[in-house]
């Protein structure tokens, strides 16, 4: 993606109106990942975020708290910065809009392009809507109501500054056909090329300060003042020092990439650029513009009362599960619905069950039967080669994918290489291999075992910055830590010895969610500061044997089967939805030759409740109801002998 020796990485200039979001922590996670990565692999990282402080919003929310606007900003700078804090954010700059530093680079910017005769004078008159701080045309408002925020414009004209942005037009067309990667992802691109094809008005970039005086004065016409986008754009460079620092500026100049949400697509891609192709300055590397975060009610919004708050959400279930959800479940690009179910839905499969629990289920019985020593073998089983073979196929499949900004493929690919490696500890049976005295391949699936864990580690650090320590600590190589760029099968040391591991991801069981809504303490963090909870006995028994405390892993309910009808082409499967007291489920079950849909309509069945979602025949099923062979060869749905309550857990 860069050619360029630095990586500069930004983020939205958050406005200092309010309090941020998880869609702010987003934006603002997907740049820290991006910079860990590129850290990762051996890049000189320059990360800025920032406030973007000026402006009628600001101003209105000073006033109604009774504030000056900087007492304002300064009180909610704060508060951005602690979330930063929180979140862990690797940040190298914070740079608000009132500071001098950046005041002084837009008043040269504006100079320059005055004297170049990009900026002129002229009246302007159109329908402006306060709240959302633009005019819009008669056209545009064919009922005087804001497109945007549906509230109503007042009609306006007065003498106004403009920036000659048509002027660059068809230099910015040529300039996007020309780079495919600069517009992110490939629709944005269209979409802004859709946006090119009508003739480019000019931009206008001053208000007189008799409506509006919290902005950065225009340096030839001491009545106005620049707000909003002429403002904020220009903090990418100001915070580098153009153009009193060149030699910092040169050094991160352009920019690699610019991260936004899709609502300020048009803003960065049209006015930021035409900005500065009139500055005679590069454009960015790559603008990416991101889809929304919405709840089940539509996007997030005060009013609607769906914000989803980060602080909630890394106090509830702590930090690396929350950066490792947004990132896993959001499509890079597109859209995506939060709700908290499937965030726990995750949380279990991914981490408890998936990485969670590989070591947890294996370095208790290196302990035990190799004094916890890995010892490094040849891999000579075909299942170690595949894996070896495979693990770096994924190395080179993932950075593919952060390169190219795709997260959530990224993460795929790791998950693939966890899942598999359990498969291997299954295949491999270890404490079977252990019983029979087999040190030799012992030693090779423990080997291959506790090199996939360093492995998977590695590539998950950027997402998981606190907890990818403390696995490698685990595995016994805090120590010998490798950048991700050398990163290679078969670097784990022989002799490394292990640690008794603790549960990074405790399941979350529905008591526990309770629990952790009502204010009690997170999965295995404390915050910022994560700490591992207490150890636990390994999962694992030599005799295939489990624990009660496994067995309880498996939520068994008591379900009412409330539809049930045949699956088109599939003679055997009837789909169910079932009623578990809390929600409804669908699911598919293998019963159709035993049972007609309405002779089960109404039954309570045993249920198993936190068993992976997964597609059959296009339906996706999430949950399986128990049932026996008969003698005479038939099937016996399981059900409770008296009518038991719906939903209570079987145990
Ligand atoms: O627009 N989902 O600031 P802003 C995903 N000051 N991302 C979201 C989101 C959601 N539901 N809600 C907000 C401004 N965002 C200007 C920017 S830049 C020089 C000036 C993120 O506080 C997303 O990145 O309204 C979006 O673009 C940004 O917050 C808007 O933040």
């Amino acid at each position: 993606m860069s050619e360029k020796k630095s990586f500069y990485v930004t983020t939205p200039l958050y406005y200092a109106n309010d309090e941020l979001h998880i869609g702010h922590a987003f934006s603002t996670l997907a740049a820290d990942i991006l910079s860990r990565y590129q850290r990762a692999m051996g890049r000189d990282v320059y990360f800025l975020t920032g406030s973007d402080e000026h402006g009628q919003k600001v101003e209105q929310a000073a006033k109604a708290r009774g504030l000056t606007p900087l007492e304002h900003t300064d009180k909610l700078v704060e508060k951005f910065k602690s979330l930063w804090e929180l979140l862990d954010i690797s940040n190298d700059d914070f740079i608000r809009t009132t500071e001098d530093r950046h005041k002084k680079v837009v008043v040269h910017a504006l100079n320059q392009l005055w004297e170049k005769g990009d900026i002129y004078e002229a009246d302007y008159s159109g329908w402006y809507c306060t709240p959302c701080e633009r005019f819009w045309t008669e056209k545009e408002v064919p009922e005087k109501i804001c497109p945007d925020c549906k509230r109503s414009v007042q009609e306006l004209s007065e003498k106004s500054y403009f920036f000659k942005m048509s002027a660059y037009q068809q230099k910015l067309i040529d300039h996007i056909n020309a780079n495919p990667g600069f517009i992110r992802p490939e629709n944005r691109k269209n979409e802004v090329l859709g946006f090119l094809r009508q003739p480019l008005g000019d931009l206008c970039i001053s208000r007189p300060k008799a409506r509006l005086s919290w902005g950065i004065d225009l340096p030839f016409a001491p009545d106005y003042v620049t707000y909003v986008w002429f403002d904020a754009l220009t903090n990418y460079i100001s915070a580098i020092g153009y153009p009193f620092d060149m030699e910092k500026f040169n050094r991160l100049w352009p920019a690699s990439c610019h991260i936004v949400g899709k609502d300020i697509l048009t803003t960065h891609a049209v006015y930021w650029t035409t900005m500065l192709m009139a500055l005679d300055l590069q454009l960015p590397q790559c603008i990416f513009a991101h889809g929304w975060w919405v709840t089940g009610e539509g996007k997030m919004s005060k009013s609607l009362g769906n914000i989803i708050n980060p602080r909630e959400l890394v106090a509830r279930y702590g930090l690396d599960p929350f950066r490792f959800y947004l990132f896993r479940e959001m499509v890079f690009g597109m859209d995506a619905t939060y709700t908290e179910d499937n965030f726990v839905l995750r949380y279990n499969a991914d981490l408890a069950n998936d990485y969670g629990n590989l070591c947890q289920r294996t370095l208790p019985l290196l302990i035990k039967n190799r004094e916890g020593i890995f010892h490094k073998k040849q891999p000579a089983l075909p299942q170690s080669l595949e894996i070896a073979q495979m693990a770096t196929q994924i190395k080179a499949d993932y950075v593919e994918a952060m390169e190219n900004f795709l997260f959530h493929d990224a993460l795929k690919h790791i998950w693939t290489l966890v899942q598999r490696l359990n498969k291997y500890v299954d295949e491999t049976a270890p404490w079977k291999l252990a019983k029979e005295q087999n040190f030799e391949v012992l030693d090779e699936v423990f080997y291959t075992i506790g090199e996939g864990i360093r492995f998977c580690t590695h590539l998950v650090e950027p997402f998981m910055p606190h907890l990818a320590p403390e696995f490698l600590k685990q595995i016994g190589c805090a120590e010998q830590r490798v950048s991700l760029s050398d990163l290679a099968w078969g670097q784990l040391p022989d002799g490394t010895s292990c640690t008794e591991p603790t549960p990074m991801f405790p399941r979350l069981e529905t008591e526990r969610i309770q629990n952790l809504k009502k204010g009690g303490k997170p999965a295995a963090e404390d915050g910022k500061k994560e700490k591992a909870a207490a150890p636990v006995k390994s999962e694992v028994n030599e005799d295939g044997l489990i624990s009660f405390d496994d067995f309880l892993k498996t939520e068994l309910c008591i379900a009412r089967i409330e539809t049930a009808e045949k699956v088109e082409k599939a003679d055997k499967l009837l789909k169910l939805t079932v009623n578990i007291g809390s929600e409804t489920r669908t699911l598919v079950a293998g019963i159709a030759d035993f049972y007609k849909p309405e002779e089960i309509i109404g039954r309570q069945v045993v249920m198993v409740k936190n068993l992976k979602p997964a597609k059959i025949r296009g339906i996706v099923s999430h949950g399986m109801i128990l049932a026996a062979a008969t003698e005479d060869g038939g099937l016996a749905l399981v059900s409770p002998d008296k009518l038991a309550q719906t939903g209570i857990r079987v145990k």
